[in-house]
């Protein structure tokens, strides 16, 4: 059985969603976290800072957004969600799932905090770089690996929703039809359902 450690409307939403792709037995733990509660780490939280998403795999811990979804991926294969071990689409899969925190997150982030950091000495690019990178992916598509649907779309499809209002990123139909794709899937309502 897994557990999620979640709170509401935040990163660890869309892993219900996952769940729900790979059809894994779960139980959602709702914690607090140290936004929440003015610095205070909730101790049934088992991620090292108190952020969520973390999981539990009968005891089993893992954290952080792109090895929680590596893990159930490997874990519970039957769907298909992510590429194994083996697979020729295995590296496309890790390098997008490790782009996901290693660039695209602090591309976005250092753009909302108006904090440039230079190139050369950042380990990732301006969003207005990384964007047509994820876009090209996507266009020849319709998923991040091409016509394989994966865990990968569900952490790129979900943030790409969440900035959609935002003048932060360029319009961009590719991107809008994508986000449209990935959460018309049926896993998605189920979570919506599921964390209503
Ligand atoms: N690098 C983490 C980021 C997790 C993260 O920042 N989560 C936010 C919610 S969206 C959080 O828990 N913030 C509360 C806090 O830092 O106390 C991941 O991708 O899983």
């Amino acid at each position: 059985m897994i557990t999620l450690f979640h709170r509401p409307k935040t990163r660890s939403a869309r892993f219900i969603f996952l769940l729900e792709e790979v059809e894994a037995p779960y139980e959602i733990k709702l914690v607090t976290t140290s936004t929440g509660t003015g610095g205070e780490v909730d101790p049934a939280n088992p991620h090292p800072h108190g952020k969520v998403p973390a999981i539990s795999d009968d005891g089993v811990v893992v954290f952080e957004s792109p090895a929680i979804a590596l893990y159930l991926t490997d874990r519970f294969p039957r769907n298909r969600i992510g590429p194994l071990i083996g697979d020729r689409e295995r590296g496309a899969y890790l390098s997008w799932l490790a782009y996901y925190t290693g660039v695209f997150e602090p591309a976005i982030m250092s753009k909302f905090l108006k904090t440039e950091v230079p190139r050369a000495t950042a380990g990732w690019v301006p969003v207005e770089e990384a964007m047509p990178a994820i876009i090209k992916a996507v266009a020849s598509g319709p998923y991040i690996l091409g016509e394989r649907f994966s865990a990968a779309d569900v952490l790129y499809a979900t943030t790409f929703a969440l900035f959609a209002q935002s003048p932060m990123l360029e319009k961009s139909p590719v991107i809008d039809d994508y986000v449209k794709r990935v959460l018309a899937r049926p896993a998605h309502a189920r979570a919506l359902a599921r964390e209503a």
